[in-house]
């Protein structure tokens, strides 16, 4: 398809960043070159380049509501995603277009002693503030691979992203709100609205255990600004090791329970983003699991980002290699590279960490002896005993993947 024939189809729209609005109008819909490079083709077929505002061009997924994939070359550029390169997914087609600061408030309602509605200058001051790196990534991300294939978004590898938050701790503000002793649950939810009565609202639940605990934030900051619109201005939670569904956007309502939540709006809990109630998370494929559980945290996972499938390497002179390695937190133990498809490996070194949630780089130099093809894999383990399998388990739903991933290569 020419970019002239995807002109035709596609309707003219463009999106202008102001503030905090996102203003509707004319199309930046061009086709994607070999960039996204993974090698892959989806069932859907090509899958063309869009620019969102505050963003550079991402590959498009959907467009209404926004879905948009981080192109897999961006990785190699630093550990730290950049804000307008980070993907974006929402599920709601009545997202927030504009949000006015003046009028934004936190609400903190339920079985707390004093609820609170704070506006986000009231909320950056209420306590201390804090920073940390942290992965978030799509509980579909690289479904694409799923084999056989699932329904849902045809990802590939691009729907993570690594980033510095800036915000408090979700403890230390549900303490200024004073939880009742007999707390069970926190729910979440943000300004993105369903279009239909019958579609369920967004909203997702921690325990309050989870909730209490040190790691969840409420960020308003990523790499040092205001939170690109797409990921959730004016504020996001943030769950350090758990996948990136928890992460509720445009957040402006915590509940606390004094029992499990239920009911219509449970939905994106009791049913959607859940896995196979057992140890591998998997099924045979094509078969469904009797008992399901919701999908937490993160698999160790690693990329080889200096190389793309299909890339021609030199013989006989040192190539460096480079990729990133992360977990749930559990910290990296050993990140290992084959070049003859997973019969030898070698030890990578791993740069300085940016702390226990972030990407981590990994680096090795290796000579190829040989002209022709050769298989490059990657394989990270981590403290708790965890490392990637050669084989990916399946399951309906195409979610977290985490097998080693192979890219073939040619030695010339
Ligand atoms: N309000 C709201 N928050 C949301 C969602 C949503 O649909 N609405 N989607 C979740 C899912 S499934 C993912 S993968 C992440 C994506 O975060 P990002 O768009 O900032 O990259 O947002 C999460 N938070
Ligand atoms: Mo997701």
């Amino acid at each position: 398809m020419t970019d002239n024939e995807h002109k035709l189809i596609l309707a003219r729209r463009r999106f202008i960043r102001n503030a905090g609005t996102l203003a509707l109008a004319a199309p930046l819909i061009s086709r994607a070159a070999q960039d996204t490079g993974e090698g892959v083709t989806f069932a859907g077929g090509e899958r063309p380049l869009v620019q969102f505002p505050g963003k550079r061009k991402l590959i498009l997924v959907h467009s209404r509501p926004p879905h948009l994939e981080t192109p897999f070359n961006t990785f190699n550029e630093s550990v730290i995603t950049a804000n307008d390169a980070f993907y974006v997914r929402y599920h709601l087609a009545n997202f927030p277009t504009t949000i006015d600061l003046a009028e934004y408030r936190l609400n903190i309602t339920g079985a707390v002693k004093k609820p609170l509605s704070l506006s986000l200058d009231e909320l950056k001051s209420i306590v201390e503030q804090v920073e940390l790196v942290a992965v978030n990534q799509c509980s579909g991300n690289s479904r694409g691979y799923s084999s056989p294939r699932v329904f849902g978004a045809q990802l590939s590898n691009g729907a993570m992203g690594n980033a510095r938050w800036t915000g408090v701790s979700l403890k230390a503000v549900l303490e200024k709100a004073g939880v009742l002793s007999d707390a069970k649950q926190v729910v979440f939810n943000g300004l993105d609205k369903p279009v239909l009565p019958t579609t369920p609202d967004f909203h997702k639940t921690l325990d309050i255990e989870h909730a209490l605990s040190p790691e969840p934030m409420l960020a308003w900051a990523m790499n040092g600004e205001d939170l690109p619109f797409l990921n959730g201005y004016p504020l996001k939670l943030i769950v350090p090791g758990y996948f990136g569904t928890y992460w509720v956007k445009h957040l402006s309502d915590i509940v606390v329970l004094d029992h499990a939540y239920e009911g219509h709006d449970a939905f994106f809990m009791s049913k959607a983003y859940h896995l196979p109630d057992n140890d591998c998370m998997c099924v045979a494929p094509g078969t469904a699991a009797d008992k399901t559980r919701p999908i937490s945290s993160l698999p160790v996972r690693s990329f080889i980002t200096s190389v793309m499938a299909g890339d021609q390497l030199p013989v006989n002179r040192s190539v460096e290699l480079k990729g990133i390695a992360f977990d749930s937190g559990e910290g990296l133990k050993s990140v290992d590279v084959s070049v003859d498809g997973g019969q030898t490996w070698k030890a990578t070194t791993l740069s300085e960490s940016l702390g226990r949630f972030s990407f981590r780089e990994w680096k090795l130099d290796t000579t190829f002896r040989q002209k022709g093809n050769a298989v490059l894999m990657v394989r990270a383990g981590n403290n708790k005993g965890e490392v990637q399998p050669v084989k990916a388990d399946w399951n309906p739903g195409g979610y977290r993947r985490h097998a080693i991933e192979t890219t073939p290569v040619t030695i010339v």
